[in-house]
């Protein structure tokens, strides 16, 4: 059954970083399918030291735990009857004629507090045949944006993810801070961070510099996700990239690939 790229279906990889796992590598697919395989294999590569047999026995055992906890590091599949019932608070139309319906995590009362990372924020929406929101134009930019200001939120995640897991070592997504960003949601790419006018980074960051500055790589997190911050260096409503550990509300966005695939199953359906 092809699900057209939205799921990964790899074994459990025991990554060390679950930022690596569960990538949606739709966007490589997209552009050069040949490296989709590639992004799956180079992930599965596990080597355990030589050690005795009794580490050796407590290394399987914490091994597993990590297994499970990296089995559900997975995108998710969209559940039919959430698809149908999903909280829709605004709905807006894209320059290519699109509407889509958004969600708010801050304005829905089981959720008002939550704050999951970068994955989960995906999955939450993703259940409901959303994704994590992605910004392909400026006036739709604007209009989260506003909704951020009007929430008086701290920061979101959006879908925004930077290439920088297997497969990502095309020669035109080099180097992966300027060329490798794209919207996972929709697969569309991001313009290159150096070209001010493609993109909505801020000037600024913690240590003062442009976004994205990948800040936290000296601390071994890279920052591969993009969050929107309100006015966190008062630098106003800004992109930033951040590492995808990090808990922050969200914002969720219609994904047309998983309402259609879960239309095609489901004919009568409401979506
Ligand atoms: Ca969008």
């Amino acid at each position: 059954m092809n699900l057209g790229g939205l799921i990964r279906e790899d074994a459990c990889a025991c990554a060390s970083s679950s930022e690596t796992t569960a990538v949606d590598t739709r966007f490589l697919r997209t552009n050069r399918r040949t490296l989709s395989s590639n992004a799956r294999n180079n992930q599965l590569h596990f080597k355990l030291p030589e050690m005795s047999r009794h580490a050796c026995l407590a290394a399987a055992a914490l091994l597993a735990v990590l297994c499970v906890a990296d089995a559900q590091r997975r995108l998710a599949l969209p559940d039919p009857r959430s698809c149908a019932n999903r909280v829709r608070h605004s709905t807006y139309r894209d320059g290519r004629g699109v509407l889509h319906s958004y969600f708010f995590s801050w304005e829905h009362a089981p959720t008002r507090s939550l704050e999951v990372d970068w994955l989960d924020a995906r999955n939450i929406c993703r259940r409901h045949c959303m994704d994590a929101v992605s910004l392909e134009t400026p006036q739709e930019n604007e209009f989260i944006k506003q909704k951020i200001a009007k929430g008086n939120v701290r920061y979101i995640w959006t879908s925004g993810r930077k290439c920088n897991f297997a497969g990502c070592d095309r020669p035109d997504l080099q180097p992966p801070n300027v060329n490798g960003w794209f919207w996972s949601g929709s697969g569309a790419k991001i313009g290159p961070t150096q070209q001010r006018n493609t993109g909505d980074w801020s000037y600024t960051g913690g240590y003062g510099q442009a976004q994205p500055d990948n800040r936290e790589a000296a601390q071994g997190n890279d920052e591969s996700c993009l969050a929107i911050l309100n006015n966190f260096y008062n630098d106003g409503v800004k992109w930033h990239d951040v590492a995808c550990h990090h808990v922050k509300p969200f914002v969720c966005e219609d994904s047309d690939e998983l309402i259609n695939f879960v239309r095609s199953r489901n004919p009568g359906l409401r979506l």
